[in-house]
């Protein structure tokens, strides 16, 4: 398989622009992270990381479908494919994703080795630790159809001592590897950036986290990034019609292609 036109993939979803990065996601926390990444990218003035985006709607099972899975056969968003290589190169699981772009385009990535290692245990940190937030706390607090004192209670416990993690590290530097900001703070923010901003499971007051200060001041400053902003509304199907940019294929989209300005509000979940 060397050119996109011959994936299974481009049959659902015909590529805009074959040259370009193709994304294929969903704006969950874990989609998130790349969707920033590559606007963060761009925003750097990186034109190799244009991108298109197309929705992966995992409420519908588009994740098992066979031409998702020639992709990532684990069957999850986000899922991306690099056709500027030969062959083509397929990528799958946020973290791999985030180290690929920082990787190819030398960014978002400490230069030093001990910098670097230091960004590399905040991003395996975040593997490790989200599946206790999303799927043991948000699970159980949330989704479970019936609340069961035991799990909700283990894996609060465990959420609360991931934020303790996160605000010791954040009283000590400004971003989660140092000075700068890289792709550990993208992959640890959508989820843990969310929770503290209180738009995670309702659950701000029952976990405190007004006392996780350190946390929640690097979360107000990361909110603010324009990239972050941008990166917040692709492949988005819910919320405010103007917050909305369901499919992108262009820096312009941002401007006349959001469900506001294209007529259509439904809501996909
Ligand atoms: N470790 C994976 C997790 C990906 C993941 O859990 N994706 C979820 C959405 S947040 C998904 O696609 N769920 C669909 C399903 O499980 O069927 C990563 O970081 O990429």
């Amino acid at each position: 398989m060397n050119s996109l036109t011959d994936h299974p993939i481009a049959v659902r979803w015909p590529p805009a622009h074959p040259e370009r990065l193709q994304l294929y996601s969903f704006p969950t926390p874990n989609g998130v992270k790349v969707t920033v990444m590559l606007e963060e990218l761009l925003e750097a003035g990186i034109k190799e990381a244009e991108y298109d985006a197309y929705i992966i709607n995992i409420g519908e099972g588009d994740q098992f479908g066979s031409d998702f899975v020639a992709i990532n056969p684990n069957s999850k968003i986000p899922a991306m494919m690099d056709h500027s290589t030969t062959p083509p190169t397929r990528l799958f699981e946020s973290g791999s994703i985030l180290l690929y772009l920082a990787e190819k385009f030398d960014m978002f990535i400490p230069k030093s080795a001990a910098g670097r290692a230091e960004c590399m245990n905040w991003l395996f940190w975040q593997m490790g630790s989200a599946p206790y937030l999303g799927g043991g706390f948000g699970h159980f607090y949330a989704y479970a159809p019936e609340k069961f004192e035991y799990p909700i209670n283990r894996f609060a416990m465990e959420v609360k001592r991931e934020l303790d993690v996160l605000d010791k590290n954040l009283a000590e530097r400004r971003f989660m590897a140092g000075d700068e900001y890289s792709i550990a703070d993208m992959a640890i923010w959508p989820w843990y950036g969310a929770l503290v901003a209180g738009k995670l499971y309702e659950a701000a007051e029952f976990l405190s986290v007004h006392e996780y200060k350190n946390v929640i001041r690097w979360q107000e400053e990361i909110i603010a990034r324009p990239a972050v902003k941008r990166g917040r509304m692709v492949n988005r199907a819910w919320g405010e019609p103007e917050s909305q940019l369901r499919e992108r294929h262009d820096a312009s989209d941002f401007d006349t292609k959001t469900q506001d300005k294209i007529g259509e509000a439904d809501n996909l979940l």
